[in-house]
């Protein structure tokens, strides 16, 4: 077993996996920017070191440093946690050729994840459902033009390097083809360092729906169902839940299976996520897979009760998934998260500075994720995520009423948040009868507006 573990991030999830470490008995190292001196990942950890400046590109970003806090400590292993390094390739790389275990899959895997058309490839020969598309990138203009009018209009050119939504273009017919297809490019090349491009059949309103995995190094694989994450503005989720409302429990299985059967085919090892679209008649189709823990992780270990953060720790370390988890898997009750932003509710511009009153929620069925406390302070410099609220209910019915009144219980003055957008997204007659897709925003935004007579 690891004796000491450097977590290569900040915030919620810094302090997550300093959980996870103290439950295993693991010394917890933390490194920190300038910004982050008086952060609760620095004062939870046993040994913290400072790695550079504010700007996550000469701190957390910055390889060389973190390696060489990784080496000053003399850690065991690294955790990336999400965002920043995790899904780096060379960095996974690194991390192994300095001795360092990566909490991860292996680079190979993260690299060929990170080349869309390659995964989407890789998926289709395992057998998992992808849209109608190119095969792999696409090689010019007439060439998209020709997948166009095999796969039909409208269709969705993407960034090979991409994800997140940028270098993304719809094409809704051949007249705009050359303009989408060339502006895509360049986005993807400026952006991505890689203006490759693949096609799809485009989906107007799809739901998004994610499948949580966790594989041990032994070839032993476990499918731990869906999360549903079609809330979402400008491709940041503020709502997320566990299961889906939206799917049936043959379908559910019938993906477990799949899933479990191609990541063993793959190879993959530790926890990953695998992203589809649901279009309007119910099916599922892969779009991406994500070899991190998310975001959105508590929403499957509330209905699991299935540490993920712990298995990852475990996986690395060499232990099977029979020693890590009991199987087989039931999930149980429903869960939901709201990801509390400091950001304006309406206008969503960032909102950092001095919190002056902070009170999280408790009581049954409550989890509040957050390395945030009264006084502390919002950083401009990282992303907006200040707080994760998770609540868990036999039903989906409990669980809106527990989530409804955890969020009239937060108390956070001093900046702006998220929370009276979510208090309004959970008192919505469609979200409350699962009538949810990625333009659900959209259409709130716009019934909002009505509504104030704006
Ligand atoms: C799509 C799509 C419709 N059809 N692909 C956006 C981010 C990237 N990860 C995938 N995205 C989409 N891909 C096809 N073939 C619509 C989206 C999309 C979306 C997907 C998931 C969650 C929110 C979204 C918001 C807008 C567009």
């Amino acid at each position: 077993m690891f004796k000491k573990i450097l977590i290569a991030n900040r915030g919620e999830i810094a302090l997550r996996i300093i959980c996870a470490c103290k439950e295993l008995g693991i010394k917890a190292v933390a490194i920190y920017s300038e910004a982050d001196r008086h952060s609760l990942h620095v004062r939870f950890a046993d040994e913290a070191l400072c790695i550079g400046p504010a700007r996550a590109s000469e701190s957390y970003l910055n390889v060389p440093a973190v390696i060489s806090a990784a080496e000053i400590a003399n850690v065991d292993a690294i955790h990336p946690g999400y965002g920043l390094l995790s899904e780096n390739a060379n960095f996974a790389q690194v991390c192994e050729s300095s001795g360092l275990k990566f909490i991860g899959p292996p680079p190979e895997i993260i690299r060929m994840m990170g080349e869309k058309d390659k995964a989407r490839q890789a998926m289709k020969r395992c057998g998992v459902p992808i849209l109608p598309g190119s095969d792999g990138v696409i090689g010019s203009e007439g060439e998209a033009l020709e997948w166009a009018q095999r796969v039909g209009f409208p269709v969705i050119v993407k960034a090979a390097a991409g994800g997140g939504g940028r270098g993304m273009r719809v094409i809704r017919s051949a007249e705009e083809l050359p303009r989408m297809f060339n502006a895509a490019h360049s986005e993807a090349a400026s952006a991505f360092g890689n203006g490759d491009l693949y096609m799809e059949k485009f989906i107007e309103r799809p739901r998004h729906i994610e499948f949580q995995i966790l594989a041990d190094e032994h070839g032993n694989v476990v499918s731990l169902g869906e999360r549903d994450c079609s809330i979402q503005r400008r491709h940041q989720k503020l709502v997320e839940e566990s299961p889906s409302p939206s799917l049936s429990t043959e379908l559910r299985n019938k993906m477990n299976g799949i899933l479990e059967k191609t990541m063993k085919e793959i190879g993959y090892f530790n926890a990953g996520t695998v992203e589809f679209l649901m279009d309007e008649d119910g099916s599922l189709h892969f779009i991406e897979m994500n070899t991190r823990i998310q975001v959105e992780h508590p929403v499957t270990e509330s209905v699991t009760d299935v540490d993920l953060v712990k298995s990852q720790i475990l996986i690395a370390a060499g232990s099977k998934l029979t020693d890590i988890i009991q199987q087989p898997v039931v999930p149980c009750g429903h869960s939901i998260e709201c990801r509390i932003n400091a950001e304006h509710p309406e206008k969503f511009t960032p909102s950092a500075g001095k919190i002056t009153a902070f009170h999280a929620p408790g009581g049954t069925g409550v989890r509040v994720d957050t390395a945030q406390y009264q006084e502390g302070v919002v950083s401009p410099y990282y992303d907006s995520l200040i707080a994760k609220l998770i609540v868990r209910g036999k039903d989906r019915p409990e669980a809106l009423a527990r989530m409804r009144r955890a969020l009239d219980m937060f108390i956070v003055e001093g900046i702006h948040t998220s929370i009276p957008l979510q208090q309004r997204i959970l008192q919505d007659p469609d979200f409350e009868a699962g009538n949810v897709d990625t333009k659900f925003m959209e259409r709130f935004m716009v019934k909002k507006t009505a509504e104030s007579g704006g």
